[in-house]
């Protein structure tokens, strides 16, 4: 498997699953800037919405979506238990994929991540925050995971939840939140992809400043 990633990114929710499943997989880094791979190919061509993540499959398709990528990867290493193996189990999982992906990605931390959204957007995503944060906190005072143990869907709340101190979002009003974001950083398979993303990440910026 090949995923194309970008440092700290929503990929990192795939590298997450890949190290929680010991998969063996190449890692291709995408400038999200300019769009080009490190050994300059146009990723534009390989990802028509030049986006991460982007998975090669083994047997070479191209899959995108986190939901749809993370899924996959759950289910080519069924050893690893990164899915529920019961059918509401997997109603749940698909339930916070999509929550995570549409209500708390896209709604709340893009708009607030990009620094070419006005303050009429960014505000308006602040004022989504609150409700969908406070549904999660629900959840996890009753719950150690989204659903009944590890899955990839705490992969990728994890990935969302890194970017809370950079998108202005204060997890303070949220305890069960801010230890569940905590005890999962403390997993060594998150603990480890988040430390070689985020030293890829200061190197990206490095480069850019660089390249000012
Ligand atoms: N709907 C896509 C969204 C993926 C996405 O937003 N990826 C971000 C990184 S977290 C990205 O590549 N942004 C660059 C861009 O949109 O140009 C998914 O769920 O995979």
């Amino acid at each position: 498997m090949e995923l194309y990633f970008s440092p700290m990114a929503c990929s990192l929710a795939t590298r997450i699953a890949l190290y929680e499943a010991g998969a063996a997989a190449r890692f291709i880094e995408v400038d999200s800037a300019s769009k080009r791979t490190r050994d300059g190919a146009d990723y534009w061509q390989i990802n028509p919405m030049g986006q991460v993540p982007a998975l090669r499959t083994e047997d070479g398709r191209l899959l995108t979506e986190n939901a749809a990528v993370l899924q996959h990867v759950g289910e080519a290493f069924p050893a690893a238990a990164l899915l529920p193996a019961d059918a509401a189990g997997r109603d749940a999982l698909r339930q916070w994929l999509g929550f995570i992906g549409t209500e708390l990605h896209k709604a709340v931390f893009v708009p607030l991540l990009d620094p070419h959204a006005v303050a009429e957007v960014k505000a308006y995503a602040s004022e989504k925050a609150a409700l969908r944060l406070s549904v999660l906190e629900r959840h996890l005072e009753a719950h150690d995971h989204l659903v009944s143990a590890f899955s990839v869907a705490d992969a990728y709340l994890t990935a969302v939840l890194n970017w809370a101190p950079y998108a202005g979002v204060d997890l303070a009003p949220w305890p069960a939140l801010t230890n569940y974001h905590r005890r999962m950083t403390r997993r060594p398979a998150i603990s480890r992809a988040i430390g070689e993303e985020f030293e890829l990440y200061k190197q990206e910026q490095a480069r850019r400043k660089k390249a000012a």
